[in-house]
């Protein structure tokens, strides 16, 4: 049967708005799907004025993040300026000193000499520090993937940010690193090493799979991270893992590689230590082992807190609007617990969801959404810019931070704008979906993978859809057909009508392992 063919995926298709004839292309994407780094705008003068610094041998320093798409970012971009100018700095912040360029860090800086402060994966909402940077004498260049404030627009200065808004700040910097080797040493061709560690930024990072650019480099790089051309960084990651190749996605490696946002007391600095060409082996194995060691300590502290708002989300109305959650951090040194958990409620309720969570001098909040939602008004909105200290983010994830008094502002902001928006298409689909019988037995190894990356966790374009199917239980095995199924709570010896959502699908080519939330 050929996949044209297949009824599943053809059903799938027409659900999804995939014209039939872009189905092939749906499932066959691979790296020629890839823009040039010369299509996004502003690249040639972005390249120009590096190529200026490096000449006169300016103090460069790369500025990134502390999540993974800014560390694997930061790691795939400092490797190409390093080469060219051997004095260039690299700085991801603590979480601590907050998301983003401020103004007392680029006074550090210029008191330190740097005279070029690049931003990646931050930098298109951060103004006053570019005023401030211009003000003494530094040249801030902007390297970002998020939305420029709609009412006053980019910083005035150097910058790319992809209009499509598609690419993780990861992927933004490999094309960036691209068009430098292109200039510097006149190789326009793909560097693996890079694409793969921008591919684990770009899932972590919530990039759509709906679109075939994201499609192909996942893949190419899943591939590739399944072969000796494993990137050095991400090898030591599976080893300290325990794990022989990566199933499906890659979330595994990248979640240790996010530890400065997760745990207060990582550097990400030495997660991008971990991940650069030069690091030497025994260094990047103790780095490894501890990241992943940490990372564990995270999931053990977390646990609790899951637990309890998964079973919150259980009695929550599904509906209409936004869903606002506050939760309470079991543990100090957890950093950040908004992102991860508003991704639960949407997945569970189906409607975007903000979570809020008090820290000392603010309540930070964290918003994650599904479907044709977008956050793009919300961030912009008047009223709520009143209230909020710092917002900003893309259509799908977002976050910022408002002074603990200003709670009740908050949320009446929040209302506010979301009667602004009432009728518009961004909640067309954020109430619960019918439940679809689906036949697993019917599912092909490449039908399921395809499905499952697009509607799974970091599918998050589509609305997460309801399934229904019959699982045969026998000696602890569950099976629909030849497909098994791995459930959360183990289902008794029998036949069940499962009624579900995919949460992971893992594919080796020929056998697929389904993980599902019982709904
Ligand atoms: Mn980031």
């Amino acid at each position: 049967m050929t996949r044209e063919n297949d009824p599943l995926l053809l059903s799938e298709a027409i659900r999804l708005g995939i014209p039939l004839d872009r189905v092939e292309a749906f499932l066959a994407a691979d790296l020629s799907s890839v823009r040039s780094p010369w299509s996004i705008p502003g690249m040639d003068a972005l390249v120009a004025r590096l190529d200026v610094a490096a000449r006169a041998n300016k103090h460069l320093l790369l500025f990134g993040d502390f999540d993974t798409d800014g560390t694997t970012a930061t790691a795939v971009l400092f490797a190409t300026l390093a080469r060219r100018v051997p004095q260039a700095r690299r700085y991801n912040p603590w979480f601590h000193e907050g998301y983003g360029l401020q103004v007392a860090q680029v006074e550090r800086f210029a008191a330190e000499g740097i005279e070029v402060i690049i931003t990646i994966d931050n930098g298109i909402t951060a103004h006053a520090a570019v005023e401030r940077a211009k003000e003494l004498g530094v040249e801030p260049l902007i390297i970002d993937h998020h939305l420029p404030r709609s009412d006053i627009g980019a910083p005035r200065t150097t910058y790319i940010d992809p209009p499509d808004h598609v690419l993780s700040a990861s992927q933004v910097g490999y094309l960036a690193a691209q068009a430098l080797r292109e200039t510097w040493w006149g190789s326009a061709s793909h560097d693996d090493c890079g694409l793969a560690l921008a591919a684990v930024g770009a899932q972590m990072d919530w990039m759509p799979l709906d679109v075939s650019e994201n499609r192909g480099w996942i893949a190419y790089a899943q591939s590739l991270i399944n072969s000796p051309a494993c990137p050095p960084g991400l090898a030591a990651i599976r080893r300290a893992l325990g794990e022989p190749h990566t199933s499906s996605e890659l979330l595994s490696i990248g979640a240790p590689l996010n530890l400065g946002k997760r745990l207060k007391s990582i550097d990400p600095n030495l997660v991008v230590e971990l991940l650069l060409p030069d690091t030497p082996q025994a260094r990047r194995d103790k780095l490894a082992a501890h990241f992943v060691s940490e990372r564990r300590r995270v999931e053990e502290l977390e646990r609790g807190v899951y637990d309890r708002v998964t079973s919150d989300a259980d009695n929550l109305p599904s509906g209409r609007g936004m869903l606002i959650y506050l939760v309470e951090s079991p543990d100090d040194d957890l950093a950040e617990l908004e992102g991860p958990l508003a991704s639960r409620l949407t997945y569970a309720t189906g409607r975007p969801t903000l979570t809020l969570r008090r820290y000392p001098e603010s309540i930070a909040f964290s918003g994650r959404a599904a479907g044709t939602f977008s956050f793009a008004s919300f961030i912009s909105d008047t009223g709520l810019r009143r209230v909020v200290m710092n917002m900003g983010g893309h259509a799908k994830a977002m976050g910022g931070a408002f002074r603990p008094e200003r709670l009740d502002d908050f949320v009446t902001a929040v209302r506010a704008w979301e009667k602004s928006t009432q009728g518009q298409d961004i909640w067309a689909d954020t109430t619960e979906p019918p439940a679809l019988p689906y036949d697993l037995a019917r599912l092909s190894p490449q039908v399921a993978y395809t499905l499952g990356r697009t509607l799974g966790p970091f599918g998050h374009r589509f609305r997460r859809p309801t399934y229904r199917a019959t699982v045969q239980v026998r000696e602890g095995v569950a099976y629909s057909g030849t497909v098994i199924v791995h459930t959360d709570t183990p289902l008794p010896e029998g036949v069940h009508s499962v009624t579900f959502t995919f949460d992971e699908v893992h594919c080796d080519g020929e056998h697929v392992r389904v993980v599902v939330l019982p709904h």
